[in-house]
Protein backbone atom coordinates (compact mmCIF):
# COMPACT_ATOMS: atom_id res chain seq x y z
CA UNK A 1 0.00 0.00 0.00
CA UNK A 2 1.46 3.53 -0.68
CA UNK A 3 1.19 6.52 1.74
CA UNK A 4 -1.29 8.03 -0.20
CA UNK A 5 -3.66 4.83 -0.21
CA UNK A 6 -2.65 4.64 3.49
CA UNK A 7 -3.38 8.12 4.87
CA UNK A 8 -6.54 7.28 3.14
CA UNK A 9 -7.72 5.01 5.83
CA UNK A 10 -8.17 5.00 9.77
CA UNK A 11 -5.65 3.50 12.15
CA UNK A 12 -8.60 0.38 12.23
CA UNK A 13 -8.53 -0.15 8.57
CA UNK A 14 -4.79 0.03 8.82
CA UNK A 15 -4.63 -2.27 11.31
CA UNK A 16 -3.06 -0.59 13.35
CA UNK A 17 -4.45 -0.89 17.33
CA UNK A 18 -1.14 -0.41 19.54
CA UNK A 19 1.46 2.74 20.83
CA UNK A 20 4.25 0.60 18.43
CA UNK A 21 2.37 0.65 15.30
CA UNK A 22 1.26 4.10 15.54
CA UNK A 23 4.91 4.82 16.07
CA UNK A 24 5.95 2.78 12.84
CA UNK A 25 3.52 4.42 10.41
CA UNK A 26 4.29 8.12 11.57
CA UNK A 27 8.44 7.18 11.10
CA UNK A 28 7.24 6.08 7.58
CA UNK A 29 5.39 9.31 6.91
CA UNK A 30 8.52 11.35 8.31
CA UNK A 31 11.26 9.22 6.31
CA UNK A 32 8.89 9.93 3.33
CA UNK A 33 8.96 14.03 3.53
CA UNK A 34 12.46 13.72 4.17
CA UNK A 35 13.39 11.38 1.27
CA UNK A 36 11.29 13.86 -1.16
CA UNK A 37 12.83 17.02 0.30
CA UNK A 38 16.51 15.44 -0.06
CA UNK A 39 15.54 14.53 -3.47
CA UNK A 40 14.61 18.00 -4.60
CA UNK A 41 17.67 19.40 -3.39
CA UNK A 42 19.49 17.31 -5.68
CA UNK A 43 18.25 18.15 -8.82
CA UNK A 44 17.29 21.60 -7.80
CA UNK A 45 21.12 21.68 -8.01
CA UNK A 46 21.33 20.74 -11.45
CA UNK A 47 18.23 22.93 -12.48
CA UNK A 48 17.75 25.28 -10.88
CA UNK A 49 15.11 26.98 -13.62
CA UNK A 50 12.40 24.44 -12.82
CA UNK A 51 13.55 24.37 -9.18
CA UNK A 52 10.56 27.40 -7.61
CA UNK A 53 7.80 24.84 -9.44
CA UNK A 54 9.29 22.35 -7.89
CA UNK A 55 9.30 23.36 -4.56
CA UNK A 56 5.53 24.68 -4.69
CA UNK A 57 4.62 21.10 -6.03
CA UNK A 58 6.36 19.32 -2.84
CA UNK A 59 5.05 21.71 -0.40
CA UNK A 60 1.21 21.07 -1.76
CA UNK A 61 1.25 17.51 -1.80
CA UNK A 62 2.51 17.54 1.80
CA UNK A 63 0.91 20.88 2.71
CA UNK A 64 -1.79 22.16 1.28
CA UNK A 65 -5.17 23.03 3.80
CA UNK A 66 -7.28 20.78 1.62
CA UNK A 67 -5.87 17.28 0.72
CA UNK A 68 -2.34 17.58 1.44
CA UNK A 69 -1.00 14.32 3.26
CA UNK A 70 -0.53 16.09 6.50
CA UNK A 71 -3.98 17.18 6.42
CA UNK A 72 -5.10 14.02 5.67
CA UNK A 73 -3.31 12.20 8.77
CA UNK A 74 -5.25 14.91 10.86
CA UNK A 75 -8.35 14.02 9.47
CA UNK A 76 -8.06 10.24 9.15
CA UNK A 77 -5.55 9.03 11.87
CA UNK A 78 -5.85 11.38 14.38
CA UNK A 79 -9.46 12.80 14.55
CA UNK A 80 -10.36 9.19 14.38
CA UNK A 81 -8.31 7.81 16.71
CA UNK A 82 -9.36 5.59 19.74
CA UNK A 83 -10.00 7.81 22.69
CA UNK A 84 -6.85 4.99 23.87
CA UNK A 85 -4.46 5.63 21.03
CA UNK A 86 -5.14 9.36 21.00
CA UNK A 87 -2.39 10.35 23.17
CA UNK A 88 0.27 8.82 20.72
CA UNK A 89 -1.22 9.89 18.06
CA UNK A 90 -1.08 13.28 19.02
CA UNK A 91 2.36 12.96 19.97
CA UNK A 92 3.17 11.31 16.92
CA UNK A 93 1.75 14.10 14.73
CA UNK A 94 2.90 17.08 16.66
CA UNK A 95 6.35 15.48 15.74
CA UNK A 96 5.23 15.40 11.95
CA UNK A 97 5.56 19.41 12.30
CA UNK A 98 9.77 20.37 12.19
CA UNK A 99 10.14 18.05 9.59
CA UNK A 100 7.20 19.36 7.45
CA UNK A 101 8.95 23.30 8.15
CA UNK A 102 11.39 22.12 6.03
CA UNK A 103 8.98 21.67 3.20
CA UNK A 104 8.01 25.34 2.89
CA UNK A 105 9.03 26.45 -0.06
CA UNK A 106 11.10 29.59 2.05
CA UNK A 107 12.93 26.72 3.16
CA UNK A 108 13.49 25.67 -0.08
CA UNK A 109 14.23 27.73 -1.74
CA UNK A 110 16.98 28.91 0.87
CA UNK A 111 19.09 25.87 -0.29
CA UNK A 112 19.78 27.17 -3.87
CA UNK A 113 21.33 30.28 -3.18
CA UNK A 114 24.00 28.44 -0.56
CA UNK A 115 24.64 25.59 -3.03
CA UNK A 116 25.87 28.84 -5.57
CA UNK A 117 27.95 30.35 -2.73
CA UNK A 118 29.41 26.74 -2.67
CA UNK A 119 30.64 26.15 -6.20
CA UNK A 120 31.88 30.24 -5.92
CA UNK A 121 34.12 29.32 -3.26
CA UNK A 122 37.40 30.51 -3.74
CA UNK A 123 38.90 27.69 -0.98
CA UNK A 124 39.31 25.50 -3.58
CA UNK A 125 37.19 22.73 -2.51
CA UNK A 126 33.75 22.12 -2.06
CA UNK A 127 33.07 23.08 1.81
CA UNK A 128 30.64 20.48 3.24
CA UNK A 129 26.87 21.39 3.90
CA UNK A 130 27.28 21.30 7.83
CA UNK A 131 30.19 23.90 7.11
CA UNK A 132 28.05 26.78 5.36
CA UNK A 133 24.93 26.13 7.91
CA UNK A 134 22.88 24.70 4.98
CA UNK A 135 19.07 25.46 5.75
CA UNK A 136 17.86 22.42 7.38
CA UNK A 137 14.50 21.95 9.66
CA UNK A 138 16.52 22.99 13.02
CA UNK A 139 18.07 25.91 11.98
CA UNK A 140 16.16 29.83 11.90
CA UNK A 141 16.02 30.11 8.31
CA UNK A 142 15.11 33.90 8.88
CA UNK A 143 18.95 34.45 9.86
CA UNK A 144 21.12 36.00 7.33
CA UNK A 145 22.99 33.85 4.90
CA UNK A 146 26.14 32.60 5.42
CA UNK A 147 29.34 35.07 4.23
CA UNK A 148 32.61 33.55 3.25
CA UNK A 149 35.66 35.21 4.89
CA UNK A 150 36.72 38.11 2.60
CA UNK A 151 40.69 37.83 1.62
CA UNK A 152 42.54 41.16 0.58
CA UNK A 153 45.43 41.54 -2.01
CA UNK A 154 48.82 41.23 -0.58
CA UNK A 155 50.88 44.63 -0.11
CA UNK A 156 53.17 43.56 -2.66
CA UNK A 157 50.58 42.81 -5.62
CA UNK A 158 48.93 46.57 -4.09
CA UNK A 159 51.88 48.37 -4.25
CA UNK A 160 53.10 46.84 -8.33
CA UNK A 161 49.37 47.80 -9.35
CA UNK A 162 49.85 51.00 -7.46
CA UNK A 163 53.19 51.67 -9.68
CA UNK A 164 51.68 49.90 -13.10
CA UNK A 165 48.99 52.34 -12.70
CA UNK A 166 50.87 55.62 -12.46
CA UNK A 167 52.90 54.54 -15.80
CA UNK A 168 49.94 53.30 -17.27
CA UNK A 169 48.69 56.79 -17.45
CA UNK A 170 51.69 57.96 -18.98
CA UNK A 171 51.24 55.57 -21.92
CA UNK A 172 53.24 52.85 -20.85
CA UNK A 173 52.25 49.44 -21.42
CA UNK A 174 52.76 46.48 -19.36
CA UNK A 175 55.38 43.34 -20.79
CA UNK A 176 56.42 40.42 -18.95
CA UNK A 177 58.91 37.64 -19.80
CA UNK A 178 60.39 34.17 -18.28
CA UNK A 179 61.65 34.15 -14.58
CA UNK A 180 64.02 30.76 -16.12
CA UNK A 181 66.08 32.85 -18.81
CA UNK A 182 69.12 32.41 -20.89
CA UNK A 183 72.66 34.23 -19.69
CA UNK A 184 72.44 35.81 -23.16
CA UNK A 185 69.11 38.02 -21.92
CA UNK A 186 70.21 38.36 -18.25
CA UNK A 187 73.64 39.74 -18.68
CA UNK A 188 75.48 39.30 -22.45
CA UNK A 189 72.66 41.47 -24.03
CA UNK A 190 72.55 44.00 -21.66
CA UNK A 191 76.14 44.50 -21.69
CA UNK A 192 77.23 42.93 -18.50
CA UNK A 193 80.90 41.61 -18.83
CA UNK A 194 81.66 38.27 -18.53
CA UNK A 195 84.16 39.57 -15.66
CA UNK A 196 81.48 41.54 -13.28
CA UNK A 197 80.76 40.08 -10.23
CA UNK A 198 77.05 39.70 -10.30
CA UNK A 199 77.40 37.00 -13.10
CA UNK A 200 79.08 34.47 -10.30
CA UNK A 201 77.90 31.46 -8.46
CA UNK A 202 77.64 33.48 -5.31
CA UNK A 203 75.23 36.37 -6.84
CA UNK A 204 73.25 34.29 -9.34
CA UNK A 205 70.98 31.24 -9.00
CA UNK A 206 72.14 29.20 -11.93
CA UNK A 207 69.83 26.43 -13.76
CA UNK A 208 72.55 25.31 -16.00
CA UNK A 209 75.95 27.14 -17.75
CA UNK A 210 73.53 29.07 -20.25
CA UNK A 211 70.17 29.50 -17.82
CA UNK A 212 69.69 31.06 -14.85
CA UNK A 213 66.76 32.73 -12.65
CA UNK A 214 67.13 36.00 -13.73
CA UNK A 215 68.15 38.60 -11.53
CA UNK A 216 66.52 41.61 -12.93
CA UNK A 217 63.36 42.15 -15.30
CA UNK A 218 65.53 43.93 -17.95
CA UNK A 219 65.65 40.47 -20.25
CA UNK A 220 62.22 41.63 -20.61
CA UNK A 221 62.79 44.52 -21.95
CA UNK A 222 65.58 43.37 -24.65
CA UNK A 223 62.67 40.71 -25.55
CA UNK A 224 60.44 43.90 -26.15
CA UNK A 225 62.54 45.58 -28.05
CA UNK A 226 63.11 42.45 -30.30
CA UNK A 227 59.39 41.61 -30.60
CA UNK A 228 57.96 45.32 -31.28
CA UNK A 229 60.79 47.91 -32.59
CA UNK A 230 61.15 51.32 -31.34
CA UNK A 231 59.36 53.69 -30.37
CA UNK A 232 58.76 51.74 -27.27
CA UNK A 233 57.26 52.97 -24.07
CA UNK A 234 56.74 49.63 -21.31
CA UNK A 235 57.26 48.74 -18.31
CA UNK A 236 58.43 45.49 -17.18
CA UNK A 237 57.20 44.33 -13.81
CA UNK A 238 57.99 40.61 -11.86
CA UNK A 239 59.61 38.10 -9.88
CA UNK A 240 63.35 38.40 -9.55
CA UNK A 241 65.89 35.95 -7.88
CA UNK A 242 69.54 36.65 -6.46
CA UNK A 243 71.45 34.22 -4.11
CA UNK A 244 70.85 35.69 -1.42
CA UNK A 245 70.51 34.54 2.47
CA UNK A 246 67.31 35.70 3.77
CA UNK A 247 67.03 38.26 6.37
CA UNK A 248 65.33 41.42 7.28
CA UNK A 249 66.12 43.52 4.38
CA UNK A 250 67.45 40.37 2.02
CA UNK A 251 65.22 37.72 0.36
CA UNK A 252 66.44 35.07 -2.64
CA UNK A 253 63.22 36.51 -4.50
CA UNK A 254 61.75 39.72 -4.29
CA UNK A 255 60.12 42.11 -7.04
CA UNK A 256 61.50 44.11 -9.47
CA UNK A 257 59.85 46.79 -11.78
CA UNK A 258 61.39 48.32 -14.53
CA UNK A 259 60.71 51.01 -17.01
CA UNK A 260 62.33 51.84 -20.72
CA UNK A 261 61.08 54.48 -23.34
CA UNK A 262 62.57 54.61 -26.75
CA UNK A 263 61.47 56.84 -29.40
CA UNK A 264 63.54 59.25 -31.15
CA UNK A 265 65.19 62.47 -29.36
CA UNK A 266 64.32 61.17 -25.91
CA UNK A 267 67.06 62.93 -23.06
CA UNK A 268 67.71 62.73 -20.13
CA UNK A 269 65.34 65.68 -19.08
CA UNK A 270 62.61 63.05 -20.39
CA UNK A 271 64.01 60.82 -17.69
CA UNK A 272 64.40 63.08 -14.86
CA UNK A 273 60.85 64.61 -15.64
CA UNK A 274 59.05 61.40 -15.54
CA UNK A 275 60.67 60.50 -12.85
CA UNK A 276 60.13 63.46 -10.90
CA UNK A 277 56.19 63.18 -11.64
CA UNK A 278 56.47 59.30 -10.48
CA UNK A 279 57.78 59.85 -7.18
CA UNK A 280 55.17 62.87 -6.74
CA UNK A 281 52.55 60.43 -7.63
CA UNK A 282 53.76 58.09 -5.48
CA UNK A 283 55.16 59.10 -2.21
CA UNK A 284 52.87 62.57 -2.28
CA UNK A 285 53.30 65.94 -4.24
CA UNK A 286 55.57 67.72 -1.09
CA UNK A 287 58.56 64.95 -2.20
CA UNK A 288 61.66 66.61 -3.79
CA UNK A 289 63.86 64.45 -5.79
CA UNK A 290 67.56 64.15 -6.51
CA UNK A 291 69.88 62.44 -9.42
CA UNK A 292 73.10 61.60 -8.50
CA UNK A 293 75.65 60.20 -11.26
CA UNK A 294 76.30 56.40 -10.62
CA UNK A 295 77.17 53.50 -12.78
CA UNK A 296 75.16 50.67 -14.42
CA UNK A 297 77.03 48.58 -17.79
CA UNK A 298 73.38 48.88 -19.30
CA UNK A 299 72.80 52.50 -19.09
CA UNK A 300 75.32 55.59 -19.74
CA UNK A 301 74.91 57.92 -18.22
CA UNK A 302 73.44 56.41 -15.37
CA UNK A 303 72.17 57.89 -11.99
CA UNK A 304 70.24 57.23 -8.80
CA UNK A 305 67.38 58.60 -7.69
CA UNK A 306 66.93 60.15 -4.36
CA UNK A 307 63.45 61.22 -2.34
CA UNK A 308 63.43 63.29 0.25
CA UNK A 309 62.70 61.56 2.82
CA UNK A 310 59.40 61.27 4.04
CA UNK A 311 60.08 60.42 7.72
CA UNK A 312 61.93 63.73 8.38
CA UNK A 313 60.77 65.88 5.67
CA UNK A 314 64.69 66.11 5.07
CA UNK A 315 66.09 67.46 8.41
CA UNK A 316 68.03 64.22 8.97
CA UNK A 317 66.97 61.10 10.61
CA UNK A 318 67.63 57.29 11.26
CA UNK A 319 66.34 55.82 8.24
CA UNK A 320 67.79 58.48 6.17
CA UNK A 321 70.93 57.92 7.88
CA UNK A 322 70.94 61.66 8.79
CA UNK A 323 71.31 62.55 5.09
CA UNK A 324 67.57 63.95 4.29
CA UNK A 325 67.59 61.85 1.26
CA UNK A 326 66.45 58.17 0.96
CA UNK A 327 67.39 56.27 -2.32
CA UNK A 328 64.74 54.74 -4.52
CA UNK A 329 65.81 53.61 -7.88
CA UNK A 330 68.61 53.34 -10.24
CA UNK A 331 68.54 54.78 -13.72
CA UNK A 332 69.90 56.31 -16.81
CA UNK A 333 70.07 56.38 -20.78
CA UNK A 334 70.14 53.02 -22.22
CA UNK A 335 73.59 52.32 -23.79
CA UNK A 336 73.74 52.36 -27.22
CA UNK A 337 75.19 48.49 -27.44
CA UNK A 338 71.98 47.48 -25.57
CA UNK A 339 69.93 49.35 -27.92
CA UNK A 340 72.02 47.57 -30.42
CA UNK A 341 71.52 44.28 -28.94
CA UNK A 342 67.57 44.61 -29.11
CA UNK A 343 67.69 45.16 -32.70
CA UNK A 344 67.02 48.83 -32.15
CA UNK A 345 69.82 51.26 -34.40
CA UNK A 346 71.30 54.18 -31.55
CA UNK A 347 71.90 56.62 -34.58
CA UNK A 348 68.22 56.69 -34.92
CA UNK A 349 66.57 56.27 -31.22
CA UNK A 350 67.93 56.98 -27.97
CA UNK A 351 66.24 55.82 -24.95
CA UNK A 352 66.19 55.82 -21.12
CA UNK A 353 65.39 53.37 -18.57
CA UNK A 354 64.91 52.61 -14.32
CA UNK A 355 64.64 49.66 -12.05
CA UNK A 356 63.28 49.32 -8.44
CA UNK A 357 62.65 47.18 -6.32
CA UNK A 358 59.36 47.07 -5.03
CA UNK A 359 59.78 45.46 -1.49
CA UNK A 360 61.58 48.58 -0.65
CA UNK A 361 58.27 50.85 -1.49
CA UNK A 362 56.34 48.36 0.22
CA UNK A 363 58.26 49.32 3.43
CA UNK A 364 58.56 52.61 2.84
CA UNK A 365 55.04 52.87 2.63
CA UNK A 366 53.46 50.91 4.98
CA UNK A 367 56.22 51.32 7.85
CA UNK A 368 57.71 47.69 7.39
CA UNK A 369 61.34 46.60 8.95
CA UNK A 370 61.24 43.02 8.09
CA UNK A 371 60.95 41.87 4.43
CA UNK A 372 60.42 38.38 5.16
CA UNK A 373 57.12 39.37 6.58
CA UNK A 374 56.09 39.29 2.73
CA UNK A 375 56.84 35.79 2.78
CA UNK A 376 55.81 34.65 5.91
CA UNK A 377 52.10 33.95 4.76
CA UNK A 378 51.07 34.93 8.38
CA UNK A 379 47.33 36.47 8.50
CA UNK A 380 47.96 38.18 11.18
CA UNK A 381 50.42 40.67 9.14
CA UNK A 382 48.11 39.97 5.57
CA UNK A 383 44.91 41.26 7.06
CA UNK A 384 45.99 44.38 8.47
CA UNK A 385 45.94 45.84 4.62
C1 LIG B 1 68.59 49.34 -9.79
C2 LIG B 1 69.04 49.68 -11.14
C3 LIG B 1 68.35 49.83 -13.38
C4 LIG B 1 67.96 49.61 -15.69
C5 LIG B 1 67.80 49.15 -14.42
C6 LIG B 1 67.76 48.83 -18.00
C7 LIG B 1 67.15 47.93 -18.85
C8 LIG B 1 67.48 47.93 -20.18
C9 LIG B 1 68.39 48.81 -20.65
C10 LIG B 1 68.99 49.66 -19.79
CL1 LIG B 1 66.74 46.83 -21.25
N1 LIG B 1 68.66 49.68 -18.49
N2 LIG B 1 67.42 48.85 -16.72
C11 LIG B 1 68.66 50.78 -15.93
C12 LIG B 1 69.20 51.46 -14.86
C13 LIG B 1 69.04 50.99 -13.57
O1 LIG B 1 68.13 49.33 -12.12
O2 LIG B 1 69.19 49.73 -8.85
N3 LIG B 1 67.50 48.59 -9.69
C14 LIG B 1 66.98 48.21 -8.42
Amino acid sequence: MTLEEKVGKTLPELGVSDAQGVESLFAEARAAMEAERQALISRGAANEKGHDQECKTLRDRWLARKGGLVSLIDENWLKKATKELKPVVGREFNQLRPVAAGLEVQALLLVVPVRTTQTISQAGRIPSAEAFGVATVSHDLTLPGYRPPLGSIHPITQVLREIEDIFLGLGFRIETGPEVESVYYNFDALNIPESHPSRDDWDTLYVDERTVLRTHTSPVQIRAMEKHGAPLYIIAPGKVYRHDSPDASHSPMFHQIEGLAVDRDITFADLKGTLDFFARKFFGEKIRTRFSPSFFPFTEPSGEVSISCVICDGQGCRTCKESGWVEVMGCGMVHPEVLRHGGIDPEQFTGWAFGLGVERYAMMKYGINDIQLFYQSDVRFLEQF
